[in-house]
């Protein structure tokens, strides 16, 4: 991390676009408070970034004004942060119940309930079997939308399959004690099968249609990238799917040649955040090339460039084959040079800071904190980095349905936070 990043955790805002920023009304947890310093490359004069560091790709330009470095939003909200649970073996995800506790997955394979005192629960059975090495491992979970009386339990994992793995969904019902899955079934399975660890994705969101999305991510090498692309593999695509595995009959490309007729969304590099808004709108945030990430409002059947066009410089430091922009593809709502390696997304909703509704959360991994972006008429007009005095990975964020927000850290020794108003 750059020495001077830690303390960018209130910035100063002199634009009267977004309602985020409005004059100063509270302290965050850590009182930590700075100006931007001037003079970065801001796509839009009329207020000071909150990104100032070099780009790594600086001849770029955005496809529009503030389609990077958004104004500095300043903190509306004043909150606390509780350490609910230490000792969560490499958290990949969490999910509230209205229990008050929560359903928590480890990369190394286990599913485990942790109560809202923090008492991590022994692994539930039943799972099928996992493949977690590399960035491979149980990931995601999700709730059915009517769990609270079908009990039944989505996850996404790195399966073991003949020629390698692939990202597969399962689901299962959860026993009334909490400590096994039934009637456990693999729904999904991504297409090709490939022999690596990278680049899986993968979240899972329900939509207001009741249909299952989920993203997943193009495997890496230069072998599988241009699967990105092509409609009969599920690498690099969101997909939806019913609840049960089947195909709608209205998903994009059903019908289409040799087409997956799961496909929903093309040419994505590797997602690990997606989240629905109030309306009911998909987004997703993925990890792009160094320079490259990308937030993406997602439409039916519309292709979102990769591997083709993208922002950003390869890791290797080697120019991207291909142009920041090209007819027939979509440009990010937002994207940010340098990166946030972005894992884990929440459109507020709740009652508990109202100031922050609308708003997506989204974990950053590399740049450790959690970012808040204000969004306006599709546009990002203010973004804001909380928790970054913590230097703690951040793998995903979700709302409780007391309306606090709960984030798991990325760690051999993961936490799980809560972040509350003030008292
Ligand atoms: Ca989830
Ligand atoms: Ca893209």
């Amino acid at each position: 991390m750059h020495p001077t990043r830690a303390t960018l955790l209130i910035t100063l805002c002199v634009s009267a676009a977004s309602a985020a920023c409005t004059p100063r009304t509270a302290e965050t947890t850590s009182g930590t408070s700075t100006t931007v310093p001037s003079g970065g490359p801001s796509t839009d004069n009329a207020c000071a970034p909150l990104e100032s560091r070099a780009a790594n790709a600086p001849n770029q330009r955005p496809a529009f004004a503030g389609q990077t470095r958004a104004c500095a939003a300043e903190s509306v909200a004043a909150y606390d942060v509780a350490v609910v649970a230490t000792g969560i073996a490499k958290p990949w995800a969490v999910e509230p119940l209205a229990s008050g506790d929560f359903l928590v997955t480890e990369k190394g394979g286990q599913l485990r309930i942790v109560s809202a005192a923090g008492t991590i629960g022994a692994p539930i059975t039943g799972l099928p079997a996992i493949d977690s090495r590399g960035q491979g491992g149980l990931l995601d979970v999700a709730l059915s939308p009517g769990f609270d009386t079908d009990r039944t339990v989505f996850w996404s994992f790195t399966e073991p399959r003949d020629g390698g793995n692939g990202t597969s969904i399962a689901r299962g019902v959860l026993s009334d004690d909490r400590r096994s899955l039934g009637d456990v079934r693999v729904i999904f399975r991504v297409l090709p099968a490939y022999a690596n660890n990278l680049h899986y994705g993968s979240r899972l969101a329900f939509g207001p249609d009741g249909m299952l999305y989920a993203t997943f991510g193009e495997r890496s090498d230069n072998e599988t990238r241009p699967y990105a692309q092509r409609l009969d593999s599920h690498l690099g695509k969101i997909v939806r799917i019913r609840p049960d595995g089947s195909v709608p009959t209205d998903n994009p490309f059903v019908g289409q040649g040799n087409a997956r007729p799961e496909i929903w969304s093309v040419g994505h590099r590797n997602i690990q955040a997606a989240a629905f808004d109030a309306n009911g709108q998909l987004w997703e945030i993925e990890h792009g090339t160094r320079g490259g990430d990308e937030l993406n409002r997602i439409e039916k059947g519309k292709n979102y460039g990769w591997a083709e066009v993208g922002y950003g410089v390869e890791y290797s430091g080697s120019p991207l084959p291909g142009p920041t922009a090209r007819a027939g593809t979509e440009q990010p709502v937002y994207y940010w040079d340098p990166v946030i390696a972005p894992s884990g997304a929440q459109f507020y909703t709740g009652d508990a800071f109202p100031a922050w509704r609308g708003n997506l959360f989204i974990g950053a991994l590399k740049e450790q904190r959690l970012v808040r972006l204000s969004i306006q008429n599709g546009r990002v007009t203010g973004e804001e980095h909380l928790l970054a005095d913590r230097r703690r990975r951040i793998r995903d964020v979700k709302q409780g349905p007391d309306g606090a927000l709960y984030v798991v850290t990325d760690d051999a020794s993961g936490e799980l936070w809560r972040i509350s108003p003030r008292r």
